[in-house]
């Protein structure tokens, strides 16, 4: 067990770094008054039965080792999801862009759905991480995806999960139009999004006047 926690550490410190990173990405345009492209941030480390079943899958030994590192590129995963199409391209070209990572595949599954339904674009970086003995690079998986692609990718998970990756013929079907159907929520948001950026606008605004008044009258409150 040692071994796979020295394996493991620097995944570890990548999926903590690179969430602070990410979700400082939302408080910056936030702080401008911007539309954020980054909706909310998850990230985790696989666990080590979801390795196990990669190394069979790909028939690979389950230990730690140099392979599995270079076949498993997701042990350190992080997810964005984005309230619109669009904003995957805008935190996509972010990404190409910084220089803490380097981006080394990408994988788009929303230009090429996969049979399963499933949509997402999914990144894979090497990210350098600092140890005690020196620079350790890792590589990290980054799923981009809608929240209605999140909402369809999670329910298909678990029920995957429920029948062991056997889906009775008609719960595939079912989910094949829930994905579609997801697509399209995604397409009428986008067809409205001026709207609802200015409707989320006031709405930021108008919560922030109403914190300044609760702030008066607290301050009201207060003995001189
Ligand atoms: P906030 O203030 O809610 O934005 P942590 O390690 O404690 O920072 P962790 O482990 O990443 O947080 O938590 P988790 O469960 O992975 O969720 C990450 C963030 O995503 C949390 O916000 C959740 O509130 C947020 N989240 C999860 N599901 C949804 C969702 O469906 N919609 C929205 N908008 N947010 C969601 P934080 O980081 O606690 O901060
Ligand atoms: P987890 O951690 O449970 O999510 P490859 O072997 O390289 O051809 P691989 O390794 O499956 O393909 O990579 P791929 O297809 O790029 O995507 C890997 C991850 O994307 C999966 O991780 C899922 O998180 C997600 N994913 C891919 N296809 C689907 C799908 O049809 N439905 C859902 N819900 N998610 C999908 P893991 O390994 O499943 O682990």
């Amino acid at each position: 067990m040692r071994m796979w926690n020295d394996f493991l550490a620097p995944y570890k410190q990548a999926v903590v770094e690179l969430k602070v990173k990410l979700k400082g990405l939302r408080h910056q345009y936030k702080l401008e008054d911007l539309h954020a492209p980054v909706e909310f941030v998850t990230g985790r480390v696989k666990p080590l039965a979801s390795i196990y079943d990669k190394t069979l899958e790909k028939n690979i030994p389950f230990e730690p080792s140099g392979e599995l590192a270079a076949e498993v590129p997701d042990i350190a995963g992080l997810r964005i999801m984005c309230q619109f199409v669009d904003d995957i391209e805008s935190v996509v070209g972010m990404l190409r862009q910084r220089n803490d990572m380097k981006i080394v595949e990408e994988r788009d599954y929303i230009a090429h759905k996969k049979q399963s339904g499933y949509r997402s674009y999914h990144i894979i970086i090497e990210y350098p991480v600092e140890t005690i003995r020196g620079e350790k690079t890792v590589l990290a998986e980054i799923q981009i995806r809608t929240l209605a692609m999140n909402f369809w990718a999670s329910i298909e998970h678990s029920l995957n999960y429920k029948y062991q990756g056997e889906l009775p013929d008609v719960i595939r079907q079912r989910l094949e139009g829930a994905a579609e159907a997801a697509f399209r929520l995604d397409e009428e948001m986008s067809l409205i999004r001026d709207e609802i950026h200015e409707a989320q606008s006031y709405f930021s605004s108008f919560k922030e006047t109403e914190k300044r008044d609760i702030q008066d009258t607290s301050w009201k409150g207060e003995p001189e």
